[in-house]
């Protein structure tokens, strides 16, 4: 089985995943929880020194504000990590309720287009290249404010953030189909967010979020259109069955989360070379974090280590040929491939355990951090 294709590859994991989260009914708490961003960082590198898929840590902001991010950068290089995305929030301030890039009143629309001039300078002290934006804006009701207004105040603030961009820089935009906005979201889909990316310039990119498209979405579909038009910047990765669940990616739909590896491999996406940046999104409100975390990323490689399997000549044979089910099983028989036992052997043979869950519960890490931080405020998803 070769799996070289898997060389190279990376998964970014957030921050966020690794303090308290969960629902409008209940955050849960539980021991041993990060109290600050250099507690997240370590647990992050715990993922990463357990799988070595996880070199990458994104941070939110204001959630990791520190006071000295060349100290933070420092941490998480001595654990063998670096600071990846640093995404903004415009989610959690008054001034916004009736919008941040988009409201209509410009002293808001100016507050937001300047909090983001302050994540780029963040990343500028973290060694980071990609400013995350998405945008909660958006109305409830019909008539509420003027669709058409809204996108045309959203091109100018995005105008101003891109005109700031450093020229390594870049911007990932995000679209979402609802939430908190239940009427209408002012970049609800992948076309709005290209539209925009393609206005913007080339240095604008667009975030595909699995857990944001409305039910029976072909989402493999937008994958291989973003790519063909080189503007798929990176995905936020997780899994849904409802709504925007942020559950463990590939565990409610693993033969989708297949399906859009299949898209990639196909484009050659996989490689580093195409700035594709394969980042988690998720939240673990009732199970461990860590674990989740490790769990996650072996989903992802064990996704990609299948669509590696994908006899690519022998497919374009059946396709050219119109052989339907001759096609069809060509791609199933790799999906239907335990890659499981390669993937553990691989592990071993670069001085990673065979099964990093295992290895995780056995080393006591979580029952130090329990002991280690029990003082203090546990970081929390909102907090
Ligand atoms: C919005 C979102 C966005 C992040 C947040 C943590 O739903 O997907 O990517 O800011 O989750
Ligand atoms: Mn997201």
């Amino acid at each position: 089985m070769n799996l070289d294709g898997l060389n190279g590859f990376s998964i970014e994991v957030p921050s966020w995943a690794y303090g308290n989260s969960g629902t409008r009914f209940k955050v849960f708490t539980t021991k041993g929880v990060p109290r600050n961003p250099y507690e997240k960082i370590s647990d992050a590198a715990e993922v990463n020194r357990l799988t070595g898929l996880a070199p990458r840590v994104s941070l939110h902001i204001p959630w990791d504000l520190v006071d000295d991010w060349s100290d933070l950068r420092r941490h998480a290089e001595d654990n063998g990590v670096s600071i990846g995305a640093v995404n903004s929030n415009l989610f959690q301030e008054d001034d916004y309720r009736l919008g941040s890039l988009c409201n209509p009143d410009p002293a808001v629309r100016r507050k937001a287009v300047d909090h983001h001039l302050q994540c780029l300078d963040v990343m500028r002290q973290t060694g980071s290249t990609d400013i995350k934006v998405w945008l909660p804006d958006g109305l409830n009701y019909p008539g509420q404010d003027s669709l058409r207004g809204r996108q045309e105040r959203l091109a100018e603030s995005l105008r101003a953030i891109y005109d700031a961009l450093d020229p390594d820089q870049r911007m990932l935009l995000e679209y979402k189909l609802f939430e908190p906005a239940f009427y209408s979201m002012d970049i609800p889909d992948w076309g709005t967010s290209l539209l925009h990316c393609l206005a913007l310039g080339e240095q604008a990119t667009v975030v595909l979020d699995t857990g944001h498209h409305a039910p029976g979405t072909n989402i493999e579909f937008i994958v291989m259109q973003l790519l063909r038009q080189n503007r798929l910047g990176a995905f936020d990765f997780n899994s849904r069955f409802y709504a925007d669940d942020d559950l463990i990616v590939g565990s409610a739909d693993p033969f989708q989360l297949f399906r859009i590896m299949s898209e990639i491999v196909a484009a050659g996406a996989h490689r580093p070379e195409s700035k594709v940046n394969f980042m988690l999104d998720q939240c673990h409100n009732i199970e461990e974090k860590i674990p989740g975390q490790i769990r996650s990323v072996l989903n992802v490689e064990q996704a990609l280590a299948k669509a590696l399997l994908i006899d690519q000549e022998a497919l374009a044979t059946a396709q050219r040929d119109g052989d339907v089910l001759g096609a069809n099983a060509i791609l199933m028989d790799a999906y239907e491939t335990d890659v499981r036992a390669a993937l553990a052997d691989r592990r071993e043979e670069r001085g990673l355990p065979r099964d990093p869950v295992a290895a995780f519960l056995a080393s006591g890490y979580a029952q130090k951090a329990a002991t280690d931080r029990a003082g203090g405020t546990q970081a929390s998803w909102g907090a």
